[in-house]
């Protein structure tokens, strides 16, 4: 991977400037000073290496060298105040095309940033919003995905299952096509991202469906149900053991699986 053929490879889609680094700390962190620069809709940093990628509240990101995607967009949103779990979901449900459109594989969302091949996940997301006073002035969408086995982490860095397109696929698969595939899906769905359709789609991607899973909040207990859908604002919809129907916000939290001869 250099500039010239990441240029050539994205050379059809309307991205306004790409930055690349061989070797870099956090692609979003870079993205977030040169929007603070003043960068154009559409810009894009990409690594070869992150050698201190973040995930959500400063979880590390995994990103060896030669093994992975690690990219961060700026989008310069239409809105003032905008709901940044949908452009979350909006990085996620581009993965998931970009994967269905190179690999073929059925990618599922595991809400609300990360996306799973066979219940493990391949990529994570982490959008990051920027503002001046109380208006919304860019968000920065950073996307890491497996490709190579190289790239999932070693176990005790874990705390869900990992795994990588080329495992699940059993062939080799191509950064820069992937890449392609994936920004032109995101820009694709874009300007439809506070729509319905919007909303259909993602809950159609979404992991564990009516299966038993527990939710975590950051600061409140944890909460266990069936999960059912989206609701309109994206918020989690789960029955509870009494057959209530509670909502959850996104933001600080984490799903997982639980055994269903539990409850
Ligand atoms: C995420 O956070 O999943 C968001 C990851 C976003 C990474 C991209 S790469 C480009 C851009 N630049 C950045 O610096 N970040 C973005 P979270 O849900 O908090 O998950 C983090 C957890 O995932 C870690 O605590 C590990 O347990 C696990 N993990 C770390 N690296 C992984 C990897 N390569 N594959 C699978 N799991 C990983």
């Amino acid at each position: 991977m250099d500039i010239k053929s990441l240029q050539t490879a994205l050379a059809d889609l309307p991205i306004s400037d790409v930055r690349y680094f061989p070797s870099v700390g956090s692609t979003n962190s870079i993205a977030a000073e040169w929007a603070a620069q003043g960068a154009n809709d559409l810009s894009l940093v990409i690594a070869n290496e992150q050698t201190a990628g973040r995930g959500r509240a400063n979880r590390r990101w995994f990103t060896p060298p030669n093994a992975a995607l690690a990219f961060s967009l700026i989008i310069h949103p239409k809105l003032q105040q905008d709901n940044l779990e949908r452009w979350l979901a909006l990085g996620s449900l581009a993965v998931c095309l970009g994967l269905a459109e190179i690999a073929g594989l059925y990618a599922h969302i595991k809400w609300p940033n990360d996306v799973l091949l066979e219940r493990r996940k391949v990529a994570g997301v982490l959008a990051e919003a920027f503002w001046l006073g109380n208006q919304l002035e860019a968000i920065v969408i950073g996307i890491g995905v497996n490709i190579k086995p190289s790239a999932v982490p070693p176990l005790e860095m874990l705390n869900f299952p990992a795994t990588c397109i080329e495992s699940v696929a059993g062939h080799s698969i191509s950064r820069s096509s992937l890449l392609h595939a994936i920004l032109s899906a995101l820009i694709t769905w874009r300007s439809h991202v506070h729509t319905q359709d919007f909303l259909d789609a993602w809950n159609s991607r979404l992991a564990f469906r009516d299966e038993w899973v527990q939710v975590t909040s950051k600061g409140s207990e944890s909460i266990t149900g069936q999960l059912l859908n989206l609701n309109s604002r994206g918020e989690l919809l789960l029955r509870t053991v009494s057959g209530e129907v509670v909502s959850i916000q996104a933001g600080e939290v984490h799903l997982r699986p639980v055994d269903s001869s539990k409850n």
